[in-house]
């Protein structure tokens, strides 16, 4: 494995049918580092001839032992697979930290971790829940028994973002392989590592060869799109851009496929004056700047109760202001770069718009000043802004980067109205110590997840997905079932 200090540059192949393969026409494209933009793969671009050969190899699976396999010896398996990605946890950290830039230290305590708890939660509920049944009366007295039963859907989809690359992906994987069926997964052109590297893990476990692969490529006219338009492909679960999931909606439209959509937000943050400060504080550091930002529960728009609207800003200002970008292994950098130098090239786009719309620019708006390599990594200051009106295009519209705007407010009512006002509606997050009002607004606010005196505290048996332009469906615990397996009414007359 590369050490993020090292430029040794690596060949990201498909894994399909439990083999590392080139791809056929012989087309790669780079992977570079962000924090330095430096060169550290070739990443194979998968065509419609590597789609074909990995729903063949799914498909196969299907038909082997996979598909015969009882759920405790499924399940077993997916322990088997948590307690490899633990064992090679530092692979997994390096392989991430290498895609991505971002600290040590949250890989090691958030990211990673999810990986293996994702395998083993899901194997935990697909035993654990049972279907319905009915008794039926019938005119002859002797009744009817209705029961259901799950079986996989068949050969799942999975697309990929790059802004938690191992978590997202086995939040897919993991309920469809416990579920039974194969997937495909196709990573972020940004993030193949940790893809590539469960591959290794899955072999050494003894999944049976076809029920994970992996193609790279890219979206449009590539591997994305190929997957996505695939007769052989059962159901397509996507986590992205919200106009990403409209081309795939498209795509899949065709066959009847179904979609589970978790997409993007702009999310808000409702600081009440009766809060606890400091953990607001805290709180509001953590969901506009962890992982540089790039979260889609982030709360890029921040709403705070007048009274404490002004200490709000400055404190939130100071903190910003000392939080450290560098090398990720380094234990003091709190902050990453972004995933490329195109995505800044977006953040910073918001950040002149932002200007030339009038924002007072509380901290950032810029890039910072790096020493050395890092001088050419994708670094962007953090950024708070406030004064914009609400038809602003920084207060509207995701920008994915580690900035947020604040606006005052003055009443609960005005508070809601604000929170609602988006196309989107994942997550909400509200600070206050009056419990009645806690359930009261959250209730009234128009999201898949809202979050009380915290942020990102997952347990994954609970609901997740969004509401409006952030997502269609639900997947966690139960929820995920109802995506990833068939259900068969049986009714046997008595
Ligand atoms: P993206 O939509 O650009 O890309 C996601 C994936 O889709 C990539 O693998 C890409 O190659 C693929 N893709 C692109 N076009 C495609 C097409 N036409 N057909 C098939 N595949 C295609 O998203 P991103 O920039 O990688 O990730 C950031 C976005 O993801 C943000 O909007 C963020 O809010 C969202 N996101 C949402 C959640 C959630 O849970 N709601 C979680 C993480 C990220
Ligand atoms: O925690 C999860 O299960 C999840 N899907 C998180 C999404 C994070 C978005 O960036």
């Amino acid at each position: 494995m590369s050490s993020e200090r090292s430029t040794a540059v690596r060949d990201f192949r498909h894994f399909i049918g439990g083999e590392f393969i080139a791809s056929e026409s012989g087309r790669t494209f780079e992977k570079r580092r962000p924090t330095d933009n430096a060169l550290v793969g070739h990443i194979h671009e998968g065509g419609q001839a590597e789609v074909d050969a990995a729903v063949r190899a799914a498909r196969e699976a299907m038909q082997g032992p996979w598909g015969r396999m009882t759920v405790e010896q499924r399940t077993a398996l997916l322990y088997k697979v948590a307690d490899e990605i633990t064992r090679r946890f530092d692979d997994f950290v390096a392989a991430e930290m290498a895609d991505t830039g971002q600290p040590k230290s949250m890989m090691e305590h958030a990211f990673i971790p999810r990986g293996a708890a994702n395998f083993k939660i899901f194997a935990d509920v697909v035993k654990n829940v049972a279907t319905e049944s009915f008794q039926t009366p019938t005119p002859d007295g002797a009744g009817a028994l209705n029961y259901a039963i799950r079986v996989p859907k068949g050969v799942i989809g999975v697309i990929c973002p790059w802004n938690a690359p191992l978590l997202l992906m086995t939040w897919k994987v993991a309920p469809a392989l416990a579920c039974g069926n194969a997937v495909i997964v196709k990573p972020s052109e940004e993030t193949p590592g940790t893809a590539t590297l469960l591959g290794e893990v899955m072999n050494a476990v003894g999944i049976p060869k076809g029920v994970y692969n992996v193609v790279h490529g890219l979206g449009p006219n590539s591997a994305g799109e190929f997957l996505t338009r695939h007769s052989g492909v059962s159901a397509i679960t996507f986590t992205g851009e919200t106009r990403t999931g409209a081309a795939i909606m498209k795509a899949g439209a065709d066959g009847i496929r179904d979609v589970s959509f978790e997409l993007g937000g702009k999310n808000a943050g409702l600081v009440f004056a009766d809060c606890d400060f400091d953990a607001a504080i805290e709180g509001s550091m953590r969901s506009v700047f962890l992982n540089c930002g790039q979260v889609c529960l982030g709360t890029e728009r921040l709403y705070v109760e007048r009274p404490i609207f002004d200490r709000f800003v400055a404190t939130l200002k100071e903190r910003a202001e000392a939080l450290k970008p560098g090398h990720p292994e380094d234990r003091a950098t709190t902050l990453g770069p972004l995933i490329s130098q195109e995505h800044r090239q977006k953040v910073l786009s918001y950040y002149e718009k932002a200007r030339a719309e009038g924002a007072t620019v509380v901290t950032g708006g810029g890039i910072p000043e790096m020493s050395g390599d890092l001088g050419q990594g994708s670094w962007v200051q953090p950024t708070i802004w406030t004064g914009l009106p609400e038809t602003a295009s920084v207060v509207r519209e995701e920008i994915f980067g580690p900035c947020c705007h604040i606006t005052p407010f003055d009443s609960e009512d005005e508070a809601v109205r604000l929170a609602n006002d988006t196309q989107y509606g994942l997550s909400t997050a509200i600070w206050t110590r009056d419990l009645s009002r806690a359930h009261r607004v959250a209730a009234r606010i128009d999201v898949g997840i809202t979050w009380v005196n915290s942020w990102f505290l997952r347990d994954l048996r609970t609901p997740f997905g969004g509401s409006k332009q952030s997502g269609i469906g639900r997947e966690g615990g139960v929820h995920s079932l109802e995506f990833y397996t068939e259900l068969r009414n049986i009714c046997v007359k008595l």
